[in-house]
């Protein structure tokens, strides 16, 4: 009975790259959300070490941040007992059915990819391959799993697409083998600004310290940057089309309180800028101090952050084996 209810519940998976120190981006539009869906779904959250060395990481670094991005999904309320919690590259089926979805994939798809646009002119030096085909492995990392709902931030809906196209085609070519994925964004939080460039999204590798708030940083840092934030010439801390960078921080502030945007309108209401600036600086360092308290213990127990990595990527082995066979099968590959 148990394993009856257990194959029929839904299966959600989402990953973040150790690519930089994770930002408040990263926490509303994704991480703050995941554990709302442990009781509905077998969940799998992974670590997609193979996805950041796309752009050039400084080894100990990556290592460092790839122990500090698992314990801050512990430190964000997942459950390593509910959910299974791994690093991409300790299973070794996210590289291999990359490879085979890649010819399922056009070229003209992949070049329509504006993450691929952005990221080939931030780093003209190094435009590999891997960044070109960086959705592939993405669509993989899904797939595998048989992947429902996949909770990410507004950026990553152009990819999610593609690994949905890449499900039918193969499903279509061969008979149905792949769950089409649906994305799972955010009402409000899923595209957090640049504080420096409110036009553009905010980035944990942005090499302005000034345009990002990271879930780590201190409390007075945190303030610091909110004072330091780009508004506009109004004084009036109200929504309107062109106030990017108000209408930035009252996302922010709606998503550390929980109040709409009439009711922050209301609670500013002849105020200015500057105190709604410190306003939105307090609410958010108070909603982080839990999770950087609970990171830093986590963080103190190297072991039992490796143990948890064991044990989640043999867990999600199991799980992608199965995939990886099956497509392995469809293909034609002879299985000894
Ligand atoms: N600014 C953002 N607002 C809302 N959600 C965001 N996400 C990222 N930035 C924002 C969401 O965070 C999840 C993990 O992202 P990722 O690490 O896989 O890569 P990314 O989207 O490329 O994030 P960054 O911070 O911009 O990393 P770098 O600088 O390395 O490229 C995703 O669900 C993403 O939508």
């Amino acid at each position: 009975m148990t394993e009856e209810i257990t194959a029929r519940k839904k299966t959600a998976l989402s990953g973040i790259q150790p690519s930089g120190n994770l930002t408040i981006g990263n926490y509303l539009g994704a991480l703050s959300n995941f554990g709302s869906f442990t009781e509905e779904f077998n969940c799998y959250y992974c670590v997609v070490d193979l996805h950041s060395i796309t752009v050039r990481q400084v080894p100990a670094e990556l290592r460092r941040r790839t122990y500090e991005v698992l314990a801050l999904y512990i430190a964000c309320g997942l459950d390593p007992d509910k959910c299974t919690l791994f690093v991409q590259s300790h299973v070794h089926e996210h590289a291999e059915l990359s490879w085979m979805l890649s010819c399922f994939t056009m070229f003209g798809e992949l070049s329509r990819m504006t993450q691929f646009k952005d990221k080939s002119a931030k780093h003209a030096d190094n435009i590999n391959a891997g960044l070109f085909t960086y959705p592939v492995l993405m669509a993989a990392d899904i797939l595998l799993y048989q992947a429902d709902a996949v909770p990410i931030g507004q950026d990553q809906k152009q990819h999610l697409e593609l690994a949905r196209d890449i499900a039918e085609r193969f499903n279509g070519v061969f008979s149905p083998t792949f769950t089409v994925p649906e994305p799972y964004i955010p009402k409000v939080g899923a595209n957090i600004m640049s504080l420096a460039e409110p036009t553009k999204k905010m980035s944990k590798s942005d090499a302005n310290e000034n345009a990002v708030v990271r879930i780590l940083d201190t409390r007075d840092v945190i303030i610091k940057k909110f004072k330091r934030a780009v508004t506009d010439s109004d004084t009036c801390v109200r929504r309107a089309e062109g106030k990017d960078g108000i209408n930035n921080l009252m996302t922010i502030y709606s998503c550390f309180t929980g109040k709409s945007f009439d009711e922050i309108e209301r609670e500013f209401d002849g105020r200015g800028y500057g105190d709604f600036k410190a306003a939105v600086g307090e609410v958010c360092a108070d909603g982080l101090a839990p999770v950087q308290a609970r990171f830093s213990e986590l963080m103190a127990d190297k072991a039992y952050l490796e143990e948890v990595m064991k044990n989640g990527a043999e867990k999600a082995s199991r799980t992608a084996s199965k995939t990886v066979a099956k497509v392995k099968r469809k293909l034609g590959f002879v299985t000894l």
